[in-house]
């Protein structure tokens, strides 16, 4: 299939911590790979720390818009670099980006887009094309007040799930821009077009604005996901009584075939880094979805993304919304939807689990072995014989999301049937580190249940395969519970790419834009080329029979944890 002169295509990820870049050909082999690492290459012009600034008065995470700009250029010349064959070899690009953020262009974007010079940067060129020198991050948590106009807009919380595949959020583009509105209505004004991340970078390569995309869009509270339009009553919350039709022509509408090219490359690449003319700009989605694009993930297989937050993520025909979870439309499938959970207290929390334990090693050189070993030793829910009771906990450093809580520790225990469940004493700190990956784990399975059925042989509902991508997919204990508890049929795997499963999703879907046949879905055209050998590991069992209806008794009781601290915060 692919030959010496095969067509290649690019992946960009632009993350809140970096910008990668990956090559793949067209049986999906790497070829090369570049990153810029912002708080590496731009802290000290930037003053930025983990790639954002953060104010902490208001809550507010932003990053800063030029960086970005210089990143792509600094990021093209090291692919250049590495590129072992020539750039003109690359026929298409696609990417993801952090998902919600957004950027505000103003009136003068699309002619300084369009005219571009190679012979100077991007960031001299375009810094005059914004509105607004930041984009607000997802770790944004300053629209406490917004987010409860927008969940009471239509009715209820649970009304916003329906019609926007979720509740509202912090981070979410819809009460972002009203509070932007509101406390920079000059910047507000001057802003011609809005871009999500994803479609900002598209924007660049292509040199003019680039359309959302049809999974990105739902990022937003602003899409109605059954009508596959904008919410007009959304809009005229977002932007204002009056502003309905002005925020509409802002977001500009989407564009919702995922594999259909926004045209040629900007000629500023095709002169400063040698790319053929005829390159093709797909459209960029988030970085989750882009996820569930680095290998052919059928409906029932679930990614679990072990990084510095846990998302746990399907692909599925079935739009089943809920106020504490996210559908957003799929990237590339039209009538399937990526199903989410997204929760902040992922990696950092189990660091400080980890830091906490009595053989700890000492800060800054920190290692899992002591926590790993206290996961393996520690039998499911620390029952070891006969009457003990289970335990639970919760393990918050930050406010969760997913259910809104408080940051803390919390213990519980229970009978092993899930009765009886009440506030623990104290217990071991070697008994936490499995506690907290099983607390982690059960979250997950509580609310993935009603999208799972029986894969097979009357087994229980469950995933079929698992797997699980991010730093914390390198830990053998962690995919050692999290097969206990959320099963796989299948197993559990690890995905080689791991950190780079966004951009690799992205280059995926670029591919697949320019070589599909009539017809062929994304996941059909992956599946041929994908060879499992070299691109997973299986690195759990994943379903076994006993151990996961024991987690399946207490899921109640770890329900009626969450119900208790919520109530308590609201008394
Ligand atoms: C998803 C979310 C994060 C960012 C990370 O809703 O906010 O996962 O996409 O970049």
């Amino acid at each position: 299939m692919s030959d010496d002169n095969g067509p290649l295509y690019l992946g960009f990820d632009l993350s809140t911590q970096q910008l990668k870049a990956i090559v793949v050909n067209s049986d999906l082999k790497t070829i090369a790979q570049a990153k810029v690492d912002f708080d590496g290459d731009f802290a000290r012009d930037y003053e930025i720390h983990k790639g954002v600034h953060v104010r902490e008065e208001t809550g507010e995470v932003f990053a800063p818009v030029a960086m970005w700009m210089e990143s792509l250029d600094l990021v093209l010349e090291r692919l250049y670099q590495e590129m072992p064959v020539s750039m003109s070899r690359i026929c298409g690009v696609s990417g993801s980006g952090q998902q919600h953020g957004s950027v505000f262009w103003n009136s003068d974007a699309e002619e300084l887009l369009r005219e571009l010079d190679p012979k100077e940067d991007l960031v001299t060129q375009l810094t005059d094309a914004l509105a607004h020198e930041w984009s607000p991050n997802w770790q944004d948590q300053s629209t406490q007040k917004e987010c409860d106009a927008f969940d009471s807009a239509l009715g209820d919380r649970e009304k916003l799930a329906e019609v926007t595949g979720s509740g509202a959020h912090h981070r979410f583009t819809g009460p972002q821009i009203m509070r932007l509105r509101q406390v920079l209505p000059r910047m507000y004004a001057n802003t011609s077009r809005i871009s999500l991340v994803s479609s900002f970078l598209a924007s660049l390569l292509l040199g003019s604005i680039a359309p959302l995309d049809v999974g990105d869009v739902c990022g937003m509270n602003l899409w109605d996901i059954p009508k596959q339009e904008y919410s007009s009553e959304l809009l005229a919350l977002a932007g204002g009584e009056q502003g309905a039709d002005d925020l509409r022509k802002k977001l500009g509408e989407p564009q919702m075939d995922g594999g259909k090219s926004f045209g040629n490359i900007s000629q500023y690449f095709v002169y400063k880094y040698g790319f053929n003319p005829d390159c093709q700009v797909v459209p960029f989605t988030g970085d989750n979805p882009a996820t569930i694009l680095a290998l052919p993930l059928r409906p029932l297989d679930a990614i679990v993304s072990l990084g510095t937050s846990t998302t746990f993520l399907m692909n599925t025909p079935a739009y089943k919304p809920d106020g504490s979870y996210h559908f957003f439309n799929h990237p590339t499938t039209k009538g399937h939807y990526m199903f989410m959970l997204c929760y902040k207290n992922g990696g950092l929390a189990r660091e400080k689990v980890r830091d906490a334990l009595p053989n700890a090693a000492p800060a800054g050189q920190a290692s899992w072995d002591e926590f790993n070993k206290a996961v393996l030793n520690t039998p499911p829910l620390d029952v070891a014989r006969d009457g003990d009771k289970a335990k639970l906990g919760l393990y918050y450093y930050l406010r969760e999301t997913v259910p809104n809580i408080r940051a803390g520790t919390f213990r519980f225990h229970c009978e092993t049937d899930g009765s009886n469940l009440q506030q623990a004493s104290e217990w071991s700190r070697e008994v936490d580190p499995r506690i907290i990956v099983e607390s982690q784990s059960l979250s997950m399975r509580l609310r993935s249940q009603k999208l799972v059925h029986s894969p097979r042989d009357s087994l229980p509902a469950q995933p079929r395969r698992i797997y699980l991508v991010g730093g914390g997919s390198m830990n053998p204990a962690i995919a050692r519970v999290v097969g206990d508890v959320l099963g796989g049929a299948d197993g559990v795997y690890k995905l080689d790419v791991g950190g780079n499963a966004c951009a690799l999703g992205g280059a995926y879907k670029a591919l697949w834009a320019l070589e599909r046949k009539q017809g062929e879905t994304f996941d059909e055209l992956i599946a041929k080329r994908w060879k499992e050998e070299g691109s997973i590991e299986r690195v759990d069992h994943g379903f076994k029979d006993g151990i996961y209806q024991k987690y399946g008794e207490v899921l109640g009781a770890f329900g009626e944890m969450e119900n208790k601290l919520l109530a308590e915060e609201k008394s």
